[in-house]
């Protein structure tokens, strides 16, 4: 009753609960991204020990001030709203203005302080996932700290321990604040060269995250335990996740952790990868070996690298193929072959933009504009270059380009493949399909399979 309280009541004094200017004008400046959901570029270090920066699709860096040679940070709790992808806006929590909140940045050996202000209606926390740190600073409320309340802004201090991939989250009513979108990458670079860590010359992290909204709503239901309806990337969704734009044979570095209640198969294609770390450190170089599906389960990171050497828009997505669609009903029954004509007509009496779904197969919703409710996304989405994409969710591309400049992370655009190189309608003749023995033709093969699609799209049928 008082979390449902919370809900209800909150809006007005969630601003009213902000920290005053002069309460903060001895913390660092508070920093939000300007570059609302797209890829903020790399943040070069302007002070400290130099280090190649990384990228976070969909978000950002956090600048920090140096003081007295400390590192300082402010990451400030607050309410978000987060566009999931163009169409979808949701209310989350985040950090500085965004959810998840801004990637942190910082090189081994590095003395931090990271002040944290508080401007959710509730107590709050911040744990340093997989840090080595005196263990006050772990951020775990009513062990280590007592909750930092509505209001009120809290220190922490530590060195960077170990280098690494790390994440941040509250350690507070994690089943709401984290179902709420409050959490952050971290990395550590190493300070020198390290043998167990190869230099790249690209580098991504993203955080895996679901969400349970209902179509047509804009805040998340907190209590969902598995049921999730969006999986996201960085809190976005397919088509929302920007794509990741390499250069041909660069070394690349993604950094994956998971925030969900699930684990993530994810999967690359056209290339191999290894995991060369872990949130427990870098793998020893014994322990790797090569794949193409790497799982990452709940709580984990895995760092995983790989050499771009295969121009192409190569897809990369978790391998649960529900997680690579849009928000959907989880009760809808499986149509495939199951004749709807007769039902068609009767229920169109009643309903007349009635749609009969799924007869052969659900591709047909990648093509068809179903309408939607308000604030929600189509269960597939996104136009490529030869048509409707049936995906969704957690899906991106791998785009390697043998012209794409170094260091440069925009979008190239789709990929030209040479002539004679994609697949193709063959109409010549063809050699015998051997069939397993002992079999027939089921009778819902698609010979005479007939696509029905809404009135006024496909036309009506009687
Ligand atoms: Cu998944």
């Amino acid at each position: 009753m008082q979390r449902r309280h919370f809900f209800s009541g909150a809006a007005g004094a969630i601003a009213a609960a902000g920290v005053s200017r002069v309460a903060l004008a001895a913390l660092p400046e508070v920093a939000a991204s300007d570059a609302g959901a797209r890829t903020a570029p790399p943040l070069l270090p302007p002070n400290g020990r130099p280090y190649n920066p990384v990228v976070t699709p969909n978000g950002w860096t956090l600048p920090w001030r140096m003081n007295g040679g400390v590192k300082e940070f402010h990451l400030v709790a607050e309410p978000v709203v987060r566009e999931i992808a163009p169409g979808l806006r949701a209310n989350l929590w985040g950090y500085n203005g965004q959810s998840p909140g801004p990637t942190i940045e910082v090189v081994e050996g590095d003395r931090l302080r990271i002040f944290v202000t508080n401007r959710l209606p509730e107590h709050t926390s911040v744990h340093w996932h997989g840090q080595r740190l005196p263990n006050g600073m772990d951020g775990v409320t009513g062990i280590t700290q007592p909750g930092i309340p509505s209001g009120k802004t809290y220190v922490y201090e530590f060195t960077a321990a170990r280098p690494g991939t790390f994440m941040y989250h509250p350690h507070a009513d994690e089943t709401t604040q984290m179902a709420m979108g409050m959490m952050g990458s971290w990395v550590t670079h190493p300070r020198a060269a390290n043998p167990l860590i190869a230099p790249v010359q690209r580098d991504f992290c993203l955080l895996l995250n679901a969400y349970d909204i209902d179509p047509g709503s804009l805040t998340p239901k907190v209590n969902t335990m598995l049921d999730f309806n969006l999986w996201t990337w960085n809190s976005r969704a397919f088509p929302g996740i920007d794509t990741f734009n390499v250069r041909q044979h660069d070394r690349v570095r993604i950094r994956i952790g998971n925030l969900t209640m699930t684990n993530h198969p994810m999967h690359l294609h056209g290339h191999e990868m290894f995991v060369t770390g872990t949130d427990g450190g870098a793998t020893p170089p014994g322990s790797r070996w090569p794949e193409v599906s790497v799982d990452v389960a709940v709580g984990q990171m895995r760092q995983v690298e790989f050499t771009a050497d295969a121009e192409g828009d190569w897809a990369f997505h978790c391998h649960k193929s529900h997680h690579t669609m849009g928000p959907m009903g989880h009760d809808v029954p499986t149509m495939i072959g199951v004749e709807q004509r007769d039902l068609l007509e009767k229920i169109r009496r009643v309903v007349p933009d009635y749609m009969a779904m799924g007869h052969a197969g659900m591709a047909d919703m990648g093509e068809m504009q179903m309408p939607l409710p308000e604030h929600t996304l189509p269960m597939m989405g996104g136009q490529g270059p030869h048509g409707a994409i049936d995906m969704g969710g957690m899906f991106s591309l791998v785009k390697v380009r043998r012209d794409q400049p170094h260091g440069d992370y925009r979008d190239p655009g789709w990929y030209q493949p040479p002539p004679g190189s994609v697949a193709r309608e063959w109409t010549g003749p063809l050699p015998d399909a051997v069939r397993a023995p002992h079999t027939s033709q089921a009778a819902d093969a698609p010979a005479d399979a007939t696509v029905r699609k809404p009135a006024g799209h496909g036309g009506h049928h009687h």
